[in-house]
């Protein structure tokens, strides 16, 4: 799948169905916890430094921000979970709004479910992991901030994200820079397995 950088335009940031854009196109959600670097892989992905807004702060991302993707598909940016910082009601509200796309969206083909390489999964990524898979929901686990281990280690570590998540046979788990950029082709690749 080769992608124009040029042709990348948000369409909406939606906080309920009503507002879902109708585009035909097929969809892929990003879903990690706050700060794991989720719209930071977008960018990456797309070669473009601030079409998906990052922060160091957890917490950035706040709406569902649908991107359409050179017209070929759209990326769902998330907001992200497990940040104490948000609210009870900021989290219920944001869980909802999740949850609605997640088991309503038929267009969705995809989860791209980030988790920090250098860390075990969070006890909010094995629920968000158990619920794509009771689902049904097809997801490619993506090992963020791979610049940050020592090269010799990455396997270890994605072993080890394997077996905490307790990873289903049919999914993939593959690491991931979005500094270092260099697995966008071999990533597209694997995205467009899952479109048609
Ligand atoms: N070193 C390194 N830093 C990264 C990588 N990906 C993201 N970051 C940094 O992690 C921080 C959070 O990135 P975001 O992309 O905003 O994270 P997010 O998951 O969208 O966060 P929310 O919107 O709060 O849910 C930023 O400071 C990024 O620069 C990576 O692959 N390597
Ligand atoms: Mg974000």
């Amino acid at each position: 799948m080769n992608i124009n950088p040029n042709n990348i335009d948000l369409i909406i940031s939606a906080v309920q169905e009503a507002q879902y854009p109708e585009t035909g196109l097929a969809e892929v959600a990003l879903s990690g916890r706050s700060n794991v670097g989720k719209s930071s892989f977008i960018n990456s992905m797309i070669g473009r430094k601030n079409m998906a807004r990052t922060s160091q702060q957890p917490g950035k991302t706040q709406t569902l921000n649908f991107f359409n993707i050179d017209d070929q598909l759209i990326f769902v940016d998330v907001p992200g979970y497990g940040y104490a910082k948000v609210s009870k009601s900021q989290r219920e509200k944001f869980g909802k709004m999740i949850e609605e796309y997640l088991t309503k969206r038929e267009s969705l083909k995809l989860v791209i479910q980030l988790v920090d390489l250098r860390h075990n999964p969070t006890e909010d990524d094995v629920l968000m992991y158990d619920y794509l898979k009771h689902f049904d929901i097809p997801t490619l686990v993506i090992c963020t901030k791979e610049d940050k281990i020592a090269k010799g280690k990455v396997q270890k570590h994605i072993k080890n994200i394997k077996e905490k998540l307790d990873l289903d046979p049919e999914d993939t788990i593959i690491s991931y820079s979005s500094i270092q950029n260099t697995k966008q082709q071999q990533i597209w690749d694997l995205i467009s397995s899952y479109l048609y």
